[in-house]
């Protein structure tokens, strides 16, 4: 085994050494500790008492969810022992960091390599003259979250989590190499047309010290590896073209991809290689009738992504981001935006693979700062975006700003707006001279868009985050806005990059109503807003905010620090709200009871929603039939008796069949929701159902006046559970049959959620009263 073990790791040894690139992620083992540390930076530093991480890693994954205290925004220190194989000796090394929030300075043995400013993209530094091949180096690495005013982001509703948060490389080149240090890129571009001519440019670098013959050849292989052409050329710069015949084109429902592999000769010897991946296609855009994509018209429908995970803040494997990418497919969309910044290689390669239209973007949101500084910071965010992802071709349309006007500087400086356009056309301008190939886009609020101070006028496109039914307005009115603005702009695209509505696994409603974070507020909403943008061809494509729940420090919703309008929750699993899109823009067979709601009490009369592509569905109740129903909209809906047991639930369409089950609480005890109109489950799946008026022989409020607020309850999760109320004194009349009681109020004190519970008597067939308390938000009576 030893033996064996030590065989492989030769080998691993000699490949290293011949081959002319070596790429090694250098994520284990490192050491970890917060704050402003002394000296920190020094080889010889004593770490042993630091804590020990392996990276991706982040110092906010919990802390960000603290309703008392404000996540830490510092200074933290990463440092390592990297033994370099002495066997590289003569190669260029290089540190190649995915992404780290959001200043980082790297040291190696005591020597600044390099600062990076800007937490969501890729930098490398050069090492080759400061590492020591006999002995292990030290790498350390300072990474500061503090707000910063001259870096984007300067507020929005996203955490800004510190730390390494993407994987490390170590990278060994020959000293003649395709260039490594162009803003973190490939150092090849490659742009490929939906006509199989393909344009490929990029530069050799040779740190040799000696003039050179080089020579570059680059062949593109197909998807099985296949030679199908190939070009040379001559010297450090080169700019090739070539072409295929007949080429396999990309496009969201048949991702083919090619590959480019770039060789790099001096005489004979080969010094380099890399590949890059190719895709074949070519689009249009009209203001009246959308995207065409090699010649088709192709509406997109997608979704946002944010890169962080329950538990685990940014800070995800590669696998986790792949698997995001999979399940944004697999909920049927062509269409992904990645807000509000630059996101993993490992995205952008799924992207490419699965087949989804990407729209990237830099992280200037909701304000700028007019320094120059701010200005420069953005533009080379912008510079290293396109750089490093250049040759995906999922990539259709970069971005700059989202809701850049939300927020006004206070004080308001000089010129601000004239400033902020300003910028707006620096990056614009900008982005087309980095990569004429693609077409630029920026995202505006309602409100922005109806006075847009001319900002909206300069991207290619014109995103547009919409929230009606949500934050303001009703569903319908979705429609009508976007003809509006269709009316006002006619020769602009317009995309609508945001529609959403938050939900909580724990909140359900028969009556749904606006803000109440119910699940079943959330699917009407989806419900409503797809077939308006369906009916307009002008809308040239549409994103849902969000795919996934994620964390927004401070964001004081039905779960703190949470934006809940995904339709999946932050762990990932689907909100039916999901199904409803698999049932609208799958082609597959497609058939889901919506599962959400597993538990129920109060009423027995309940609704069953089912989601499917078919034409007709049968419901049947624990195996008796409650009717078939003609799908509408993807949706049928039955109101069905549920018995107080574990009921099983199951629709058929054709061949197609699916179960579930509803627990409807056989329960000996009322626990109340008062003052709120939706129904809550807790932890420990007591289930409070919504608040009624008072019926004599059942139970409910007499007086009182309901009340809603978001804020944040201490010392509870529950928070939708405290945040409605009834108050004024409210009279709760409950009529139970004579007997000894426990009564237990829940109610806020002080901003924090207090429960008090005593024993009372019902004698004489008059029940249970209860009045003499300020505002009650939750009741239990249950028989002693
Ligand atoms: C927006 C923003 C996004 C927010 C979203 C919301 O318009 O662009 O960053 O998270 O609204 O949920 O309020
Ligand atoms: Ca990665």
């Amino acid at each position: 085994m030893t033996q064996l073990l030590a065989a492989i790791g030769l080998a691993a040894a000699l490949a290293s050494a011949e081959a002319p690139r070596v790429r090694t992620t250098i994520n284990d083992q490192w050491r970890y500790a917060p704050g402003n540390i002394e000296g920190a930076a020094a080889a010889d530093f004593d770490d042993s008492g630091w804590q020990r991480i392996n990276l991706p890693h982040t110092w906010n994954a919990t802390d960000a969810f603290d309703k008392i205290t404000p996540y830490r925004r510092g200074i933290g220190w990463y440092r390592k022992s990297l033994a370099i194989d002495p066997d590289l000796r003569g190669k260029r090394l290089f540190l190649y960091f995915e992404g780290a929030n959001q200043v980082a300075d790297v040291f190696v043995n005591g020597v600044h390599a390099g600062q990076h400013v800007g937490g969501y993209t890729a930098f490398v530094f050069e090492i080759t003259d400061s590492v020591q091949y006999d002995r292990p180096n030290v790498v350390v690495v300072r990474v500061d979250n503090s707000h910063n005013p001259d870096i984007p982001p300067l507020n929005a509703d996203f955490t800004f989590y510190g730390g390494i948060y993407r994987d490390v490389w170590l990278l060994a080149t020959s000293p003649i190499h395709i260039d490594v240090m162009d803003h973190a890129s490939p150092g090849v571009f490659i742009a490929a047309d939906a006509d199989g001519t393909v344009h490929i440019k990029g530069t050799v670098v040779n740190q040799s010290g000696r003039a050179a013959r080089l020579r570059v050849v680059n062949h593109v292989l197909d998807a099985d590896g296949n030679l199908v052409a190939r070009t040379n050329s001559d010297g450090a710069s080169f700019s090739a073209m070539t072409a295929v015949a007949h080429p396999h084109l990309w496009s969201p429902s048949t991702p083919y991809l090619y590959r480019v592999r770039t060789e790099v000769y001096e005489g004979d010897a080969l010094v380099d290689v890399v590949e890059n991946p190719l895709g074949f296609r070519s689009y249009t855009i009209d203001p009246q009738h959308g995207l065409t994509l090699n010649g088709q018209p192709l509406k997109l429908y997608g979704t946002n992504r944010h890169q962080d995970y329950a538990g685990l803040g940014n800070a995800l494997s590669d696998d986790l981001h792949r698997r995001d990418v999979r399940l944004i497919k697999e909920t049927g969309f062509n269409f992904l935006r990645l807000a509000h910044y630059p996101q993993d290689p490992a995205v952008l390669d799924e992207a490419d693979r699965a087949g989804l239209v990407i729209w990237e973007e830099i992280p200037v949101v909701n304000l700028i700062s007019t320094s120059s500084a701010f200005a420069e910071n953005s533009e080379r965010m912008l510079v290293e975006m396109i750089r490093q992802h250049y040759n995906h071709p999922s990539i259709f349309f970069w971005g700059y700003m989202n809701e850049v006007m939300l927020r006004k500087p206070n004080p308001l400086p000089d010129r601000y707006y004239e400033i902020l356009s300003e910028l707006a056309r620096r990056l614009d301008k900008r982005a087309h001279a980095e990569d004429p190939t693609r077409r630029t886009v920026m995202a505006l609020s309602q409100g922005e868009l109806l006075d847009d101070k001319g900002v909206g006028d300069v991207p290619d496109i014109l995103g547009m985050n919409l929230y009606f039914g949500w934050y303001y307005g009703k569903f319908a009115d979705l429609g009508e806005f976007l003809d509006r603005m269709h009316l006002q702009r006619p020769s602009r695209p317009l995309i609508i990059s945001e529609y959403g509505a938050g939900t909580d696994e724990r909140i359900h409603a028969l009556n749904p109503k606006r803000f109440d974070f119910s699940s079943e507020y959330g699917q009407e909403f989806h419900l409503a807003s797809l077939p308006q943008i369906e009916s307009r061809r002008f809308v040239l494509g549409s994103a849902v905010w969000n795919q996934f729940d994620f964390g927004s420090a401070s964001r004081q919703d039905s779960r703190y620090g949470i934006n809940n309008k995904g339709l999946f929750f932050y762990d990932r699993t689907p909100k039916d709200s999901s199904f409803y899109y698999q049932a609208a823009l799958l082609t597959k067979p497609v058939l889901t009871i919506a599962r959400e709601w597993r538990e129920r009490a109060g009423d027995h009369r309940q609704p069953v929603w089912v989601y499917t592509n078919q034409a007709q569905v049968e419901l049947f109740v624990n195996g008796r039939s409650a009717g078939s129903q003609v799908v509408q909209n993807r949706t049928a809906r039955w109101q069905v008796e549920l018995p107080a047991r574990e009921n099983r639930i199951v629709a058929r369409a054709g061949i197609l069949e699916d179960a579930t089950t509803i627990l409807f609480d056989d329960r000996t005890f009322v626990a109340v929701n008062a003052g709120g109109e939706y129904d809550y489950i807790d932890r420990s799946h007591v289930y409070w159902v919504a608040d009624r008026a008072y019926q004599p022989g059942s139970w409910g409020y007499v007086s009182g006046e309901a009340k809603l607020t978001h804020r944040a309850v201490l010392g509870t999760d529950d928070d939708a559970l405290y945040q409605a109320s009834r108050d004024g004194m409210p009279r709760y009349q409950f009529d139970v049959p004579d007997g000894t009681y426990e009564v237990t109020l829940g109610y806020t004190e002080g901003g924090f959620a207090v429960r008090r519970s005593f024993v009372t008597e019902a004698a004489n067939g008059k029940g249970i009263t209860i009045a003499g308390q300020a505002s009650i938000a939750a009741i239990m009576v249950r028989r002693r």
